[in-house]
């Protein structure tokens, strides 16, 4: 029975261990900060309000999500990682991201608003498509934090 129990606690955390290791490896470099509503934008269509959406709106689209790619260098190279994330969310800029990206890519039918400080404050940039030289704009190496619609 010792011996049974023995293997056991060691079978477990074998186990938990394993979890820990995946849990940081699948960690995602963005970090949901949650729901936001969208900042006035040119896109708005003229029904909609000064804020953007309603709260209706924001819960159905907070069920879908789409990816940005990110690269550390200009025109698509250097790191690169596909952001999935969901609309509508501020997601701030991890695991060596923050001040870093060159370039970017919005999956097409999105736009995303980056801005220069966390939690989606400061100076703004909206983006829909490619942009893969930030730097001829002033953009490279300054966005901490981002938000997409649709
Ligand atoms: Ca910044």
């Amino acid at each position: 029975m010792k011996f049974f129990t023995t293997f056991t606690t060691a079978a477990l955390m074998a186990t938990v261990s394993s979890l820990a290791v995946e849990t940081r490896n699948t960690a995602s470099s963005n970090i949901d900060l949650g729901v936001m509503e969208l900042p006035v934008i040119p896109q708005l269509s003229s029904n909609e309000t000064a804020t953007g959406v309603s709260k209706r709106d924001v819960n159905l689209m907070k069920r879908e999500s789409m990816i940005v790619d990110v690269w550390a260098d200009d025109n698509f190279s250097g790191r690169h990682e596909a952001l999935s994330s969901d609309l509508n969310h501020c997601y701030g800029l991890g695991n060596g991201w923050n001040d870093i990206i060159s370039s970017l890519r919005v999956q097409s039918g999105y736009g995303c608003v980056f801005y220069v400080d966390s939690n989606c404050k400061g100076n703004t940039l909206t983006v829909r498509g490619d942009t893969p030289y930030l730097r001829t704009i002033g953009w490279s190496d300054v966005i901490s934090s981002y938000l997409c619609y649709k």
